[in-house]
């Protein structure tokens, strides 16, 4: 079976990070292999949250992952806690040389950063982005990682520094909202109903989806239409109206499972 790395933080409410990551990777038939960033009650968007950082340990969690001489197909990152981090992903990422690269560069959303978000720690999250294969920046993001104002022209900045795929999440366009892709030469936006709430964790779904399609065999274009239409569905059939909840994916993990194996 084909190895994914995930790193990213466990929020035990939010239905984001590794708690969508991990089923995601699964239902693709690809075995998931997760070194928490740290772990929290809860996504720091409620108005209260308990934090664990992680960054003492990871390093030693890598240097376990060497000894078992493992060959991983995948790698992706999400939510960081310390930048300290990012330089043990980065020792990873060049001793992995031939695994696919997914950055999401998790630093903020509607205009603002995140809570805890320093500018040394976006500095080196902006670092691991322009040396990532792929990398999925909501608008907030991209314009955070380039300091353009326009989608076009920041994407344009990440495709002409190396990165071979930007994907622009989280784009509204009058009751729609979708997601863009850029490649040298080529772009296209995916567009579905705007359930008229932005809720948690759907940038952690999207950026999974992505790396399961991606790793059965699709091209980014046609993961992305995947991702958009079911986070869509999920969006519009999710019971809570609080953001911070997230989604209900659980419900629509089948389809997704159906595409893997079409895809075999
Ligand atoms: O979904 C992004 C994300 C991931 N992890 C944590 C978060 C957030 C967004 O707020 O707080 C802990």
């Amino acid at each position: 079976m084909k190895k994914c790395a995930l790193i990213n933080d466990i929020s035990g409410f939010g239905k984001c990070s590794l708690g969508a990551g991990i089923p995601i990777i699964s239902v693709y038939g690809i075995e998931a292999h997760p070194i928490p960033t740290a772990v929290l009650s809860n996504q720091t968007g409620y108005s209260s949250f308990k934090k664990v950082d992680l960054t003492e340990h990871m390093g030693s969690f890598f240097s376990e992952w060497k000894k078992l001489g493992v060959h991983f197909d995948g790698i992706l990152t999400g939510y960081f806690s310390d930048e300290r981090q990012i330089d043990a992903v980065l020792e990873f990422i060049h001793a992995n040389e031939s695994a696919v690269i997914l950055a999401d560069p998790v630093m903020g959303d509607l205009g603002k950063r995140y809570k805890g978000f320093s500018d040394s720690l976006c500095d080196k999250i902006t670092e691991l982005a322009f040396s990532a294969d792929i990398v999925t920046p909501n608008v907030t993001e991209l314009y955070l990682l380039t300091g353009e104002n326009d989608i076009e022209k920041g994407a344009r900045v990440m495709l002409d520094s190396g990165v071979k795929t930007v994907i622009v999440t989280g784009i509204k366009n009058k009751n729609d909202i979708g997601n863009a892709v850029f490649e040298k030469g080529a772009e296209k936006a995916y567009y579905a109903p705007y359930s008229g709430v932005s809720y948690s964790g759907t940038g952690d779904l999207l950026s999974a989806v992505v790396m399961g399609g991606l790793l059965s065999g699709k091209n980014a274009f046609s993961a992305v239409k995947t991702a958009t239409d079911f986070i869509s569905l999920a969006a519009r059939n999710t019971e809570t109206a609080n953001r911070n909840d997230g989604i209900d994916f659980e419900k629509y993990l089948y389809t997704l499972g159906r595409d893997a194996i079409e895809k075999r």
